[in-house]
């Protein structure tokens, strides 16, 4: 068993031998500058690098888990929520496209009857200081569309890799999703908001980091989840 802490930041990471490094390098002194006790849960989805390997090698808060194989950002994601003993628990892309700092713009939305805060591109307050490509944004604008006509109405952007949850609201999004891909995000606050936790979504930096482990067709699958997921529920 490993000591409960105050904040977890679950990391998922596929073939991320490269970007981990530096990505860790920034996020390790950061968290150790605040002064709570953390985690940083690097799930490794299957990689064929030395994802792993880097991860262990960074510090000793860095704990890996491993996906039985590769499994999905979603998969990943879960899998690292749900082991997690973090009060709070952050969810952070390996590339950082949201640097950590942002880690307390989020904090400071939460209260009331929100336990769950979400990095957001789409609001007013959002900075995003390196787009995605033309196509990847529209794409990107297109889904979210859909994510608000079919499921979330209020809501500009799901699919920022940035979303900090108490623990009892990851355990309400995560413990009966079973998206694997990278419709997750939906289904986990569609679960949450059902069970009746508050979601704010919050302006944040945004500098993409151009290389990507999207392929198109995990890239459609993901459009399909959103219809699967309508007709489940
Ligand atoms: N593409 C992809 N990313 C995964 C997978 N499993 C975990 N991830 C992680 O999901 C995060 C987002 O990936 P990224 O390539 O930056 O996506 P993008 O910024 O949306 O283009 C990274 O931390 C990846 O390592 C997987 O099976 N495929
Ligand atoms: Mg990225």
């Amino acid at each position: 068993m490993t000591a409960p802490v105050s904040l977890s930041v679950v990391i998922p990471a596929f073939n991320e031998e490269k970007r981990l490094p530096g990505t860790l390098a920034r996020v390790l002194p950061f968290l150790r500058s605040r002064g709570e006790t953390f985690e940083v849960v690097v799930v490794d989805d299957g990689s064929k690098d030395r994802t792993a390997e880097v991860a262990r090698t960074a510090g000793p808060e860095v704990r890996v888990l491993q996906n039985p194989g590769n499994r999905g950002k979603g998969y990943s994601v879960r899998n690292g929520m749900l082991n997690a003993t973090g009060a709070w628990r952050l969810m952070c892309d390996a590339d950082l496209s949201t640097p950590i700092e942002d880690l307390d713009t989020l904090k400071a939305a939460l209260g009331g009857d929100a336990q769950i805060a979400i990095a957001s591109r789409a609001v007013a307050d959002a900075n995003v200081e390196k787009h995605q490509s033309i196509a990847r944004e529209s794409s990107g604008r297109f889904f979210n569309l859909l994510v608000r006509v079919l499921h979330l109405s209020g809501i500009k952007d799901t699919q920022c890799g940035f979303k900090l949850f108490s623990a009892a609201a990851a355990e309400a999004a995560f413990r009966n999703s079973r998206l694997d891909g990278f419709a997750f995000d939906v289904e986990a606050l569609v679960l949450a908001k059902r069970a009746g936790f508050g979601v704010r979504e919050v302006g944040v930096t945004w500098r993409n980091d151009e290389q990507t482990r999207v392929s198109l067709g995990r890239g459609l699958a993901a459009f399909v989840d959103l219809f699967r997921l309508k007709f489940r529920s």
